[in-house]
Formats: C-alpha cells, sequence, structure tokens
C-alpha cells in the first residue's frame, strides 16, 4: 500500500513538474512535435519617419502577432549602422528568416553574406538594395517607386498644361524610394519642355524637414513656385504649413502632389490644400507571411513581389476617406 502512495505521488510530482514548465498546454494533449515550433523572425524597420513608416510597422507585427510568430523586432531611427548591427544579433541568435526594410540601397554586402553562410534567408520590404549578388538575398515586395514617379509626373503634366516651375522634396538621400520617385518624374518631364524642377533638396521623409526646406524654397523664390512634388506625404503636409505660414494658398496658388495617400493627405485634399497623391500600399503584412511560408516550404518565389498602386486627387477624396486603413 505504502509503495503504491509513493508510485502516485511520484507521478503527481512529476505532472505538476510539466504543468510548471508548459502552463500553456491543456491536460491530457500531447507535447506537440518538432516541427509546430514557433517560427523566429528578426524585424529589421528603418524608424518611425512617417505615417507610412508607421503603418507599415503595424501590419507587420500585427501578422506575426496573428500567426503566433517569436517577431524580434528593431527600429534603427533611420540608421544602417543600426540596421547592419540588428542583423548581426539576428544572426547570431540563429533566427529562422529576416526582414529587412533597408533604409539606403547600397552597403549590405557583408552582413547579407553573414547572413547567407548562416542559412538565413532574408525577405526586403518595402525598399530595393544594389548589390553585385542577387542571391544575397531572397525577394523584395514592395513598390514600383519609378512608375510612381512617373504617375506623378504625368498627373502634374495634365493638370498644368504641361507648364510649371516644381520645387521637389526628395525622400532620405540613397534610399530607393527617393532615387527612384526622382527617376520616374524626370523621364516623363523629358516630354514637357516647360516643366522645370527649378529646386531640389532631401526633406528626409519627415513633416518637420519638408516644412524647413519649403520655408528655405519660399525664401529664395517665393514668386517662382508654382507647384510641389514632394516623395511622401509627410514632407507634402509640412510643406503646406510652411506655405501657409508665408501667406500661400497651398492647392490653390501652388499645385502639390505627393506619394503614399496616407490619411493625412487625404484630409488636406478633402481640406483642398493638397491635390494629389501617388498611393504606396504599406499593408504588406499578410503578403510578407504567406512570403515566407512559401520560402520555408522551399517553393520558389519571384524576384520581386510588387505591390499595385493607384492615384488618388481632390475630387473623389472626400468619398474615398472613409475606406482608407492608413
Ligand atoms: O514612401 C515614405 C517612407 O520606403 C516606401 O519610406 C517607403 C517610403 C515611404 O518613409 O513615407
Amino acid at each position: 500500500m505504502r509503495w503504491m502512495i509513493a508510485v502516485a505521488l511520484v507521478a503527481l510530482m512529476g505532472c505538476k513538474q510539466e504543468s510548471a514548465e508548459k502552463p500553456q498546454q491543456p491536460a491530457g494533449e500531447a507535447t506537440p512535435p518538432a516541427a509546430a515550433k514557433k517560427l523566429v523572425v528578426g524585424f529589421s524597420q528603418v524608424g518611425a519617419e512617417s505615417a507610412w513608416r508607421t503603418a507599415e510597422t503595424k501590419s507587420i507585427r500585427g501578422e506575426a502577432e496573428k500567426r503566433g510568430v517569436d517577431m524580434k523586432f528593431s527600429d534603427a531611427q533611420g540608421k544602417q549602422a543600426n540596421q547592419i548591427q540588428a542583423l548581426t544579433s539576428f544572426i547570431a541568435q540563429k533566427v529562422d528568416v529576416i526582414v529587412l526594410a533597408p533604409v539606403v540601397e547600397t552597403g549590405w554586402e557583408v552582413v547579407l553574406t553573414q547572413a547567407k553562410e548562416a542559412g538565413i534567408p532574408v525577405i526586403l520590404v518595402d525598399r530595393g538594395i544594389k548589390v553585385s549578388d542577387e542571391s544575397l538575398y531572397t525577394t523584395l515586395i514592395a513598390s514600383d517607386f519609378v512608375e510612381e514617379g512617373r504617375m506623378a509626373a504625368e498627373w502634374l503634366a495634365k493638370k498644368t498644361n504641361g507648364k510649371a516651375n516644381i520645387v521637389e522634396l526628395q525622400g532620405t538621400t540613397g534610399s530607393a524610394p527617393a532615387i527612384d520617385r526622382q527617376k520616374g518624374f524626370m523621364e516623363v518631364l523629358q516630354k514637357f519642355p516647360d516643366m522645370k524642377v527649378i529646386k531640389t533638396q532631401s526633406a528626409d521623409f519627415t513633416r518637420a524637414k519638408g516644412k524647413e526646406v519649403m520655408e528655405a524654397f519660399i525664401k529664395s523664390d517665393r514668386a517662382n513656385i508654382q507647384a510641389v512634388y514632394a516623395h511622401n506625404d509627410d514632407m507634402a503636409l509640412g510643406a503646406i504649413q510652411a506655405l501657409e505660414e508665408a501667406g500661400m494658398n497651398p492647392g490653390k496658388d501652388v499645385t502639390l502632389i505627393s506619394i503614399d495617400a496616407v490619411k493625412g493627405a487625404f484630409e488636406a485634399m478633402v481640406a483642398g490644400k493638397l491635390n494629389a497623391t501617388v498611393e504606396c500600399n504599406p499593408l504588406m503584412g499578410p503578403l510578407v507571411f504567406d512570403t515566407i511560408n512559401k520560402v520555408r516550404a522551399g517553393e520558389k518565389v519571384p524576384k520581386f513581389i510588387q505591390n499595385k498602386d493607384q492615384l488618388f486627387e481632390q475630387a473623389n477624396a472626400a468619398q474615398v476617406i472613409g475606406t482608407r486603413e492608413y
């Protein structure tokens, strides 16, 4: 009898210990197989410079949570050095996959070679890179920024009858969207000899710098500014503020077009202060994790997975604003 109690006690203790270690596992359920182990993803994000970026972060983090992915998130505060450090740490931690939103296009060879050697696939999101060896990343999920630049220029040409002195607010120097949005825009301008970019400067994709740079443009060339092309909405919103403070009429005396199509841009269009915006979709969480699953299942994925974008203008802003998710 006594030994029976002892055995029962030991069994009970064993059970207790197990349930203390695995509190979430309901009693009686088998230990999950090794394959069901949580996926570990390291996500190196640029920062939080714009409303677009905040929406992207929310989408990717939200989807990770929904799918039970263990996501290690690192905010680089706009610095490539911080991203390289984050990637080095992800590699040391042996994450399953790295998701990288690269701040600039160049300078990734060394750290991506380390990821490759460690057998960790790298998925680029929203911005591309320039590397001599394309096998250093698996795929890029992004919009076509050159096309966005073209769309902006075509729209502006139509709006101004092919005649405008334009000031350009560029995104972060060396970043894919700044380079390509300028490229696409200038390509279309070739067809319109009376459309000229009279001033161009980086405002780093932020509203504060957009305002600052626009103030400088107004100071030096006020009478000549007829249009503003901003590489993102935040900078256009900053420019609107600068124009208003200078007693000018954004959306009327000065035509403004930007890129992203965030909520703030729709509000400015409804208020008549911004004329148009080209969408750049940041809601890529679901696509990112679907792609990760395919890559892990050994499926071949295209080198470039493109988000499709469209242009919105003042005329339909009020109608559309309620349907926008970011
Ligand atoms: O347009 C801008 C941001 O990389 C596509 O970065 C992204 C750009 C986006 O900060 O607002």
